[in-house]
């Protein structure tokens, strides 16, 4: 057993060190990248299609696409307006910081403002495996149901914003808002949060202005005052 977590120790710590490498690259290029979460079917290639058409007169994009298998999600952000390349994993139920090594290489750096990476549908594995980006997005979505935050506590715990997508269906499941959002509180108190609907464009506008203050804030100078 010992010798099994000494190996899982040595693989993350490895995977930290790569995700470093990937994140001073993006750093060096001035992008700002964002690692999109969420179950399987939760919206985020449906948030990027939103997102993509609506920043493109003031950022450039790029999408990297993480999935088991087909080039389908690449296509859908290529035909949204994005520098799009795909990664499929072949079976690993999560993007780690070598996959993104590798897209990172198929993109040219210097012609990007902002990068979305979509990790692999999975509300467990992708919350384990830095991979350089500067902040995590994650996306729940009403259908899923209102218990989520407690059962996989992980993939709520570590992000920096969290959308709750397909607020269109709300009048037709059961999902108790404020439940759910009493377990968000629980996990991470404060986190900001984008109630949406990529089917109907409601909400959108509050995670767009994030997402460009992000941009911003990424690309001013750190003072040093010291
Ligand atoms: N009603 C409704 N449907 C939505 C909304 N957003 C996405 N969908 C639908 O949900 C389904 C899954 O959307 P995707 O964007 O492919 O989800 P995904 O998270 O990228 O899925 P994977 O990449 O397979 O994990 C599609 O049929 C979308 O049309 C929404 O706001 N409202
Ligand atoms: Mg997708």
């Amino acid at each position: 057993m010992s010798q099994r977590i000494l190996v899982v120790e040595n693989l993350l710590s490895a995977n930290d060190r790569l995700a470093e490498a990937n994140r001073s690259r993006l750093d060096a290029a001035g992008v700002f990248a964002l690692n999109l979460m969420a179950s399987p079917g939760a919206g985020k290639t449906s948030l990027i299609e939103q997102t993509v058409p609506r920043l493109a007169g003031g950022l450039r994009l790029g999408v990297i696409d993480g999935d088991i298998a087909t080039r389908l999600d690449a296509d859908r952000a290529a035909a949204a307006g994005a520098t799009a390349v795909q990664i499929n994993t072949g079976g690993e139920c999560h993007l780690d910081a070598v996959m993104l090594q590798g897209a990172l290489d198929q993109l040219d750096l210097s012609r990007l403002d902002l990068l979305i990476v979509e990790n692999v549908g999975n509300l467990v594995c992708p919350a384990s495996f830095r991979l350089g980006t500067h902040a995590s997005v994650l996306v729940a979505s009403v259908p899923e149901g209102d218990d989520k935050p407690y059962k996989y506590p992980a993939a709520y715990r570590g992000v920096d914003a969290l959308v709750v997508n397909k607020m269109d269906l709300l009048p037709y499941v059961s999902f108790r808002m404020d439940f759910f959002t009493r377990g968000v509180e629980l996990l991470n108190p404060g986190l900001v949060t984008f109630p949406l609907s990529c089917r109907t464009g409601e909400g959108l506008d509050a995670w767009l202005d994030w997402v460009v203050a992000c941009v911003e804030t990424h690309r001013q100078p750190v003072v040093d005052v010291s």
